[in-house]
Order: C-alpha cells, then structure tokens, then sequence
C-alpha cells in the first residue's frame, strides 16, 4: 500500500524557471504593496527585500515565504545588506518617508534625497546593469537625483520613475465610472508630475478610439472635478488610512512586467524632458513612455495644445524650483 516518497521523485526540469530577479528596497507600506502584487503576478523566479528595519523585514519576509505554495517566485530574500540584491534585473526602490495627512509630496524632499544617497551606489554597486525604478517621493525629483548618482554613462531611460503611471489609472477609473464603461476603454494621459501640479491631456483623451473632445473643445467643468479628484486622491485615501499602498504596488507590478518581459508597452512614467516642450532643465516629469527591458526605450511625443504646452512648461519650472537647492 502506498507508502510516503522518501526522496524527491526522479524528474528533469524542462524549463519554464522564472530566471528574473527583483528587488524592492524599503519595505514599507508601499513596498509591502509591490512585493504582494509582484509574486501575485508570477513575473519573477528571485525577490530581494531590502530594509534598514531587520527585524520587521525578517517578519514580513518568513510571512511571504510561507505562501510559497501558491505563486510561482521560488526564492524570497531579505536583508539590511545589499548583497541580497546582487544581480537584480529589476530594482524597486520605494524607501523613505511618506506624507503626512495635508502634507505634499514635494516637503518631502530634502530627507528622502538623503535616503536615495545613500541608497543609490549599494544599488549600483551589487547589480550594474539594473533597470532601476523609482517609487519614494517626490517621485520626479527622487528619480532625477537617483539617475544623476547613476551617472552620465549609465543608460539613459534605465532609471525611471513611477511618475504619473498611477494618476493615470486613478484618471481612467474616474472617467469610465462616470460614462459608465470599462475603465480599459478610456484612453488619457495625465502626464507632468506625479502629484499636485499633474496635467490631464485632454486634447488626447480617448474613449473606445473615440476622441472625447473635438480639436478646440475645452473640458466642461465635470472633467475638471475628475481631475480635480485624481489630484485629491493620495490625500483622500492617507486621509482615511494614513498611507497609500495597494494601487501603487500594482502600478509598479504592472511597469515590472512591461521590464521583464521587454514588452514595449506604452506607460506615462518619470523620464528626463529636458528638450521636449520647450523646457531646458534636468527635470523629470511623466510622458507617455515605451518600457523594455532597459527601462525607457522611447517617448511617444504627444501633441500637445498651446495652452497644455505652457502648463507643462510651468510644471517643470515648479518642480526645478524644488530641486535645483538640493541639485548640487
Ligand atoms: P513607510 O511605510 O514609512 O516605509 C518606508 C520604509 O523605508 C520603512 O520600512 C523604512 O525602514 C525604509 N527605509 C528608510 N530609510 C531606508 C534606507 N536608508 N534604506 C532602506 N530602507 C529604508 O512609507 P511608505 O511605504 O508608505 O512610503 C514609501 C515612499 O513611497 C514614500 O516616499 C511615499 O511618499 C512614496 N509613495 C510613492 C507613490 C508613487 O506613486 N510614486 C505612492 C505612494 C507612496
């Protein structure tokens, strides 16, 4: 009768192993997020946890572990030491404070840029050739700083940020609730900054392949409020739970998969524009963007109106304001 296997039985494997390696640094509530997103996602054989906090790390890392029957990631490692990283395709890095109910993403800048110093050259030194995505805030800015310490030979488009690839669901989610439709029929891009001064391209927006506006139509004031409410979001969910989490980890599973996979898809994300619209400093902000597996591979120039080119413009001096004390 039949009795218990006493070793592994005697099989080959034949391929279907997930080579690809992640690691997401700063293990917060929104790392926390990625990582859930990610191994529910099977977009990586390896996940590397990086945290100053061992302890909890420890913890949310046996957690995980443990749930290894039901996805596909074979190997979850955690560490204060950026060893655990070595080799990564993929670098996640969400480390740093978050806002505070009422408080911008743009205060935020002064600590977490210290963070992402000290981050940056462990990243680089472990895995050289790593596609690098940025999520801590502010996240144009957070992205600018971690691609200058990469440097000027590091491939450009292989540092990017999150950018406005969450404010853009937020948008689409919005707009298809109000006309009642799948939000995957509403085609928009907020581009600009991940956060206050974000710019929703009407001029754009399409639904099905139906343009929303005729060439000239301004947004009546219903389309206002949904960008007014996109803009509002972060602060309306950290005002009911302190933190925002679960939409920008599957934001950023989604931006994984288009690197992994070198799929060519088109996200808005953080790159640089210096040169596009007219504007002339090392600022990052979000354009429509196509993901390989170096990052960004190509912007996809969208033509903007007079009035959406001036806004722009305003935008990337708002954030060069913020960043050019701290740019040195
Ligand atoms: P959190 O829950 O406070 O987690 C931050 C984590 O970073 C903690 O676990 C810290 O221990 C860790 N940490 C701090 N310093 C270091 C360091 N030097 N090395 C490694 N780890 C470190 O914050 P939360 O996870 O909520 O937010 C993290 C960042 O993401 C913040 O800057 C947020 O503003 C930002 N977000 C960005 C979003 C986007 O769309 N780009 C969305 C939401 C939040």
């Amino acid at each position: 009768s039949g009795s218990m296997p006493q070793s592994a039985p005697d099989t080959v494997p034949v391929g279907n192993f997930n080579s690809k390696k992640v690691t997401v640094v700063g293990m917060g509530q929104v790392g926390l997020g990625c990582v859930t997103a990610i191994l529910n996602q099977d977009i990586c054989g390896t996940i590397a946890m990086v945290d100053i906090a061992t302890k909890k790390l420890e913890g949310e890392a046996k957690d995980f572990q443990q749930g290894g029957g039901f996805h596909q990631t074979t190997t979850i490692l955690a560490s204060d030491k950026y060893d655990v990283s070595a080799n990564s395709d993929l670098v996640v890095i969400t480390a740093g404070v978050a806002q505070k109910p009422g408080e911008s993403r743009l205060s935020l800048v002064e600590r977490n840029a210290k963070i992402m110093k000290m981050i940056m050259p462990e990243v680089l030194k472990y895995s050289p050739n790593a596609t690098i995505l940025i999520v801590s805030n502010p996240c144009d800015i957070m992205t600018a700083i971690a691609a200058k310490i990469a440097g000027p030979d590091y491939p450009q488009g292989k540092v990017f940020g999150a950018g406005t690839n969450l404010d853009s669901s937020r948008f689409q989610m919005l707009m298809a609730s109000s006309m009642d439709l799948d939000p995957r029929n509403v085609h928009g891009y907020i581009i600009g900054e991940h956060g206050d001064s974000s710019i929703p391209v009407w001029s754009s927006v399409r639904v099905g392949a139906l343009p929303l506006l005729d060439p000239g139509q301004e947004p009546d004031d219903t389309l206002k409020a949904i960008h007014k409410a996109v803009v509002d979001s972060a602060y309306d969910v950290i005002n009911l739970k302190g933190y925002t989490n679960w939409a920008i980890g599957m934001s950023t599973a989604y931006l994984a998969k288009a690197v992994l996979n070198d799929t060519r898809t088109i996200v808005p994300v953080s790159t640089c524009v210096r040169g596009l619209y007219g504007v002339e400093d090392d600022v990052f902000l979000s354009v429509p963007c196509s993901l390989s597996s170096n990052g960004v591979q190509r912007v996809a120039v969208l033509p903007l109106t007079k009035d959406e080119e001036a806004i722009f413009q305003k935008c990337a001096k708002g954030i060069w304001e913020v960043q050019e004390p701290i740019w040195a």
